[in-house]
């Protein structure tokens, strides 16, 4: 029967957790405190407002509400000058041919990740058409691990949930899809993910027949 697939962005699409790390780092240091890579992972898959706070907690530091929307918006600036430069050459190995795949099967898919910048970055890269929906940071009120933003991809695809394949690449971002009852596939090290359905390091890894048996 007729399957569709759910992407997250980050992680799986393209690699912006780069960006977001370097934007973040720029607030650290101008707080005084030390923000490392090894940091900057638990914030993949989370929202932006959840980001500020574990950075916060990481720098011991509290502040105004006032003071974190200041920060909320010059971060978001700080990054948009890193991703308004992104180009196609920055998408993710083998995430190109399996849009190609997808739609030369007649499978569709749409997007759905915790990111406000999410349509900006897809026309960056030039994919922002080939989605049949776009499910983003603007169009939902509870973060991952919750399903919503899922859910609301199922709908888009106006299909039932069970059939509903999710690629990625954040502990969250699986518990969301299994939550929602949908296949999950993690994108990434496996011992990380080793609460997802399937497992692959990249895109390049996912074999040629991986639909097949899900659409039996
Ligand atoms: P923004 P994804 C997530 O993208 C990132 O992994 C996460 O690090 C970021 O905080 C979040 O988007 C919000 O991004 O500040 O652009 O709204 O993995 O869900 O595609
Ligand atoms: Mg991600």
């Amino acid at each position: 029967s007729k399957i569709g697939v759910i992407f997250d962005l980050d992680g799986v699409i393209v690699d912006t957790a780069k960006y977001h790390y370097l934007a973040w780092k720029k607030l650290a240091d101008d707080l005084g405190f030390e923000f490392t890579e090894e940091h900057n992972e638990l914030l993949k898959g989370v929202s932006r407002v959840r980001s500020l706070e574990i950075l916060l907690e990481i720098g011991g530091i509290s502040i105004s509400e006032e003071k974190k929307q200041e920060y909320l918006i010059s971060k978001n600036e700080d990054y948009l000058g890193f991703i308004t430069k992104m180009q196609a050459d920055e998408i993710l190995p083998g995430a190109s041919e399996l849009l190609d795949f997808l739609d030369k099967e007649g499978i569709k898919y749409v997007l759905g990740s915790a990111s406000k910048n999410a349509p900006l970055i897809l026309r960056q890269i030039g994919l922002f058409d080939r989605f049949a929906g776009i499910v983003d940071g603007n169009s939902v009120s509870k973060a991952k691990p919750d399903p919503e933003v899922f859910l609301i991809g199922a709908e888009k695809l106006s299909l039932e949930p069970n059939k509903c394949v999710v690629f990625e690449d954040a502990i969250a971002g699986i518990e969301a899809a299994n939550v929602a009852n949908m296949t999950s596939v993690g994108i990434g090290d496996k011992d990380t993910l080793n609460e997802a359905d399937y497992n692959f390091k990249d895109l390049t890894e996912l074999p040629q027949d991986f639909f097949d048996k899900l659409m039996n």
